[in-house]
């Protein structure tokens, strides 16, 4: 649960690194089958011929995955994991005859990634703006946060399921024909944590299946036990046709990324004679050995310590702690969904994110505590293998910078 500062000091992790490690740091298990791996096969190509493990693993993480979901390609970052999904779905639909839909639908304030389909989907201006105009052809559902209706939600927000209907104006804007793809994050967390209203995944779904739209759920932070199941996917009860991941796969350690295809998505690409290549897209590391060996044994913590039903067994008592800062100095909302909260604070009068930044570093020095700042949001996503003593150390040492911050 702790970093050691170049200091000396113990710092609680309440952030999982960035998102990434789910079952906590130094985990002798995961070391070893790293440094194990090394030592018996450093590298070998996944191009035309395959090693075994990328293939022990794709199976392991088809039987965790949802449904249909059973087809698994590597990548080595959420970024990645992206922009194969976006060129999977557009692939897809022009082996099926329809490859007039070139179309990609994200929503504003959603994150994928830094990769240029990743920013074109992304509704963060700042990532957005310094390079240019993106792909073409690209449109942006609204975005659900809506602190006038929800503020102090616990878990999913009530209002703002109609949201969901945006997706019809668009459809109805540049007709269904045109479109390939929806990218949503299930729970938004570069944009300060955005939990999605009651029933809204679900009309999502819906509209993308009347339209034969494909739904990709990007779960690079969900995945992997954040919110009590493997995937957001599950909790939700919504079935997507892809989910994008990385970080929590290898709980970080060596980076790796995944995409999770649904069977009828793969099967458009298995058509052709046997010699041809299927899909034209692939990276020198996919399947990299380290990554693969990591990835196995953080799998494998995940199940020996029941981790994603600890982070359920865990949820109520994060959700009790974290809505009792309530109250405090400027926090004017809390959101909590899983083991993922986020307060939120009033921006300073014309200086904007320095709040939280100021928490953030105070934190850091003089409470040894490890927290995200996101503009004036504090994110907090940590180990999912902490226990309630780390969850009341965490939110009294956070109450207090806040109430020692102006
Ligand atoms: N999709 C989502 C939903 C993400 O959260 C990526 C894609 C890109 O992953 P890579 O591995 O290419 O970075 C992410 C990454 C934060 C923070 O502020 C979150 C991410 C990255 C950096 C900071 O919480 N998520």
């Amino acid at each position: 649960m702790y970093y050691q500062s170049t200091d000396g000091r113990q710092i609680l992790d309440g952030t999982g690194g960035l998102w990434c490690c789910n079952a906590g740091h130094g985990r002798q298990r995961i070391i070893d089958a790293v440094q194990q791996q090394i030592a018996t096969l450093d590298f070998a190509p996944t191009f035309q011929m395959g090693h075994p493990l990328p293939f022990v693993l794709a199976e392991r993480l088809a039987a965790i995955a949802p449904d249909t979901l059973n087809h698994v390609f590597f990548t080595n970052s959420g970024s990645e994991s992206v922009d194969t999904a976006l060129k999977i779905a557009l692939a897809y639909h022009r082996a099926r005859g329809e490859g007039q839909r070139t179309r990609l639908i994200g929503r504003e304030k959603g994150y994928h990634g830094v990769g240029f389909g990743g920013i074109s989907v992304g509704g963060l201006p700042n990532n957005r703006k310094w390079y240019g105009n993106g792909l073409s052809g690209v449109d942006h559902l609204r975005h659900t946060l809506d602190i006038g209706r929800n503020a102090f939600s616990r878990g999913l927000p009530q209002h703002g399921m109609e949201l969901a209907e945006d997706l019809e104006r668009l459809v109805a804007l540049h007709d269904a024909s045109t479109i390939a793809a929806v990218i949503i994050e299930p729970i938004a967390g570069s944009a300060g944590v955005i939990i999605p209203p009651d029933g809204y995944l679900k009309r999502i779904r819906e509209i993308c299946d009347k339209y034969g739209i494909l739904l990709i759920f990007d779960e690079v932070i969900t995945g992997y036990g954040r919110v009590g199941k493997a995937f957001a996917a599950q909790r939700f009860n919504v079935t997507p046709d892809l989910i994008t991941t990385a970080k929590g796969l290898s709980n970080g350690c060596v980076p790796m990324g995944a995409v999770f295809i649904a069977d009828k998505v793969h099967e458009a690409f298995m058509s052709g004679p046997e010699n041809m290549i299927d899909l034209f897209h692939g990276y020198t590391y996919s399947g990299h050995p380290l990554a693969c060996a990591a990835a196995l044994a953080t799998l494998d913590i995940y199940a020996e310590e029941n981790l994603f039903e600890k982070a359920i067994s865990l949820e109520q008592y994060w959700e009790d702690a974290i809505h009792q800062l309530e109250g405090l100095p400027n926090v004017i909302d809390i959101r909590n969904f899983g083991l993922i909260g986020a307060i939120e604070l009033a921006p300073r009068e014309g200086k904007p994110v320095t709040r939280a930044y100021d928490v953030f570093t105070k934190c850091f020095h003089e409470k040894d505590v490890l927290i995200r700042v996101t503009g004036d949001v504090i994110a907090l996503s940590p180990p999912l293998i902490l226990e309630k003593e780390h969850i009341d150390t965490l939110f009294s040492k956070i109450a207090d910078a806040i109430r020692e911050t102006a």
